[in-house]
Parts: C-alpha cells; sequence; structure tokens
C-alpha cells in the first residue's frame, strides 16, 4: 500500500510552503492530484485493504485529496494576486492598447514659429495680464476717451477701470516702463474683443512687436517685417504696405502680402484682390514715449501686430475661424 495517506499530505503540504512560483505549484499538483498522482494512486488501491479498513480510509483519503487540491488552488490564486497588485489577472496574450500620442494646437504650432522667426532676429519674448487697467489698455497707448474700441459693444469690461485686454500693446508699455532703451520684444498671448463670425472669435491669439532704439526707421520697419514674412510663407510672398490709421503709431501702415492661394490672379479668399492682410504696423507715436519717460527726441521705434488665427487659417486654408475652438480631433489630428 506504500506510505500513509496522512504521510503524504504532510509531505504535499511541506513541499507547497516551499514552492514560489506558477509552475512548481503545478508540477506538485500534478505529482499528488495528477492521474499518476500519489493520491489518485492511494485511492485506486483502497480496494486492495481488508473490507473493514476500506470505508475509512477511503473517506480520509478523499478528504485529503479535496483538502490538497484548495490549497494548491490558494497558493496560485495568492501568488498571481501578488505579481498583480490590481487583483486582476491579466491575460498577456491580449493585444496591448495603443497610445494615441497627442499634439499642440495649430494655434500653439502657428505662434511658436511667428515666435521662433522673431527671436532668430534678436527679439525678446514678454508676457503680461490677460485683465487689465483702463490705462494700460487704452489711455497709455494715445486711445482717446470717445474711441469706438473703447465702447462697452467692443470691450469686455469687468468693472468701469478694468477691461480684458484688447491686444497685447499694454504689456509693451510695461515693458518701457520698467526698461531703458533699446528695447526688442514681441508680445504674444490671449486677447478678447466682442466680435463672432466666421473670422472672429471672442478670445483670439495676437502677436504684437516693439522695437525702440536711436536712428530706428520705417526702412527697419519694412525690413523686419518683409524677412518674418519671407520666413512664415516663402520668399516669394510679395509685401504691400498700404497707409493706415492707429491711435499709437504715426505713420502707419497695414501690410498686405500676395494672395498665399491664388498668387495675385484674384480668387474667393483674397475677394479678387490679389492681396491678404495680414499685419497692422507704424512708428511709435511719440506720446506714447513721452507716457513712458522715453526722450521723443532721442529715440523712434516701430511696432507692429497680427492675428495668429488669420496666419494660421492662410498658411492651412481654413476658412472658419471657430473650427479651432471645438476641439474636434478629426480636425486636430490633422496638423
Ligand atoms: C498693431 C498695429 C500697429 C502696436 C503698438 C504697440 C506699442 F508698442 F506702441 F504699444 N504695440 N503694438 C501696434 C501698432 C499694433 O496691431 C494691429
Amino acid at each position: 500500500m506504500g506510505k500513509p495517506i496522512e504521510q503524504i499530505k504532510n509531505e504535499a503540504l511541506k513541499a507547497l510552503d516551499a514552492a514560489s512560483d506558477v509552475e512548481g505549484i503545478k508540477a506538485l499538483s500534478s505529482h499528488y492530484l495528477g492521474r499518476k498522482g500519489l493520491v489518485t494512486h492511494f485511492l485506486r488501491n483502497i480496494s486492495a485493504l481488508p473490507l473493514e479498513k476500506r470505508s475509512a480510509v477511503g473517506k480520509k483519503a478523499n478528504e485529503i485529496k479535496k483538502e490538497l487540491d484548495k490549497a494548491f488552488q490558494a497558493a496560485l490564486i495568492q501568488l498571481q494576486t501578488r505579481v498583480y497588485p490590481a487583483g486582476g489577472r491579466i491575460d498577456v496574450s491580449l493585444p496591448g492598447r495603443t497610445a494615441t500620442p497627442g499634439s499642440l494646437h495649430p494655434i500653439t504650432q502657428i505662434n511658436e514659429e511667428i515666435c521662433d522667426i522673431f527671436t532668430g532676429l534678436g527679439f525678446d519674448i514678454a508676457e503680461g495680464p490677460e485683465v487689465e487697467t483702463d490705462f494700460y489698455n487704452f489711455e497709455a497707448l494715445n486711445i482717446p476717451k470717445d474711441h469706438p474700441a473703447r465702447d462697452m459693444q467692443d470691450t469686455f469690461y469687468v468693472s468701469d477701470n478694468i477691461v480684458l485686454r484688447t491686444h497685447t500693446s499694454p504689456v509693451q508699455i510695461r515693458t518701457m516702463e520698467n526698461q531703458p532703451p533699446p528695447v526688442r520684444v514681441i508680445v504674444p498671448g490671449k486677447v478678447f474683443r466682442r466680435d463672432s463670425d466666421l473670422t472672429h472669435t471672442p478670445m483670439f491669439h495676437q502677436v504684437e512687436g516693439l522695437l525702440v532704439d536711436e536712428n530706428v526707421s520705417f526702412g527697419d520697419l519694412k525690413g523686419t517685417l518683409t524677412t518674418f514674412v519671407h520666413q512664415m510663407f516663402d520668399d516669394r510672398t510679395s509685401l504691400r504696405f498700404r497707409p493706415s490709421f492707429f491711435p499709437f503709431t504715426e505713420p502707419s501702415a497695414e501690410v498686405d502680402i500676395l494672395c498665399v492661394m491664388c498668387r495675385g490672379k484674384g480668387c474667393r479668399v483674397c475677394s479678387q484682390t490679389g492681396w491678404l492682410e495680414v499685419l497692422g504696423s507704424g512708428m511709435v507715436h511719440p506720446a506714447l514715449f513721452e507716457q513712458v519717460e522715453y526722450d521723443p527726441d532721442r529715440y523712434t521705434g516701430f511696432a507692429f501686430g497680427m492675428g495668429v488665427e488669420r496666419i494660421a487659417m492662410l498658411k492651412y486654408g481654413i476658412d472658419d475661424i471657430r473650427k479651432f475652438f471645438e476641439n474636434d480631433f478629426r480636425f486636430l489630428a490633422q496638423f
């Protein structure tokens, strides 16, 4: 008959204690409970016992078989639980879930491209508050009390004297207050105007620039913006400086570029004119220098401003500005 069943059980439990991996436990289970296992063998040989012993020994052996089976199962589960602390069992044969890589928002990309071009020309980047005082947003910029831009219809007022900035120019004023010339900065950031249609959203992004030094001329303005346009689009893109008016610059000019769609032939995008307006610019008004205590007889400067969404729309051929802010991945994933 071989070893008594109690001894087989004790040996099995001792071996199980020493087993440290799934393979080891499965081997033990097979060694004791498998088709040719010791317990199985013992049960099969019960018929060789004297009749009066068979029932009790058989009952005991069956109990031990169950007990060992439970112990092996429990050991396996415990081991698997220890390896995967989340508690679940992991099917390592399942394919992995692919992580979809994100990408920068197209406005962020174009904003960075614009900033890279100007930092390459030696400009520093300046930033400032999006909630401004009436003084920095309007007064210091020579924008008179009755100017239409100051109307409640056009500007978000937080209170009588506090507004959401309508341009990033207040940061240029703050920069000049904080340092003497020479100044060479660009100011990217969010701005807010009460306007909403195919080409306007109540929040949009601007990059404005300011350069102040001795002997700065309109020629420096033209050269700087020409270099910018040639790098942003390509160097076959001609520029046209068209006289205009801004309270903070004199003289002022709108900058048009040759239509990027039709190259001047005339199309829907350029309203058959062959030209696209992309920048405002001018020589800084002496009243602003007085305001920040720069000597207007010694210093001159130029300034300019552009809308990042507008540049992005022209560069990518997008006809509705609102697409940038709907957060539709099918749109955003294209850039
Ligand atoms: C524009 C157009 C023309 C401008 C002026 C200033 C400064 F420095 F004087 F405050 N910053 N930006 C400016 C001039 C902005 O945007 C269409």
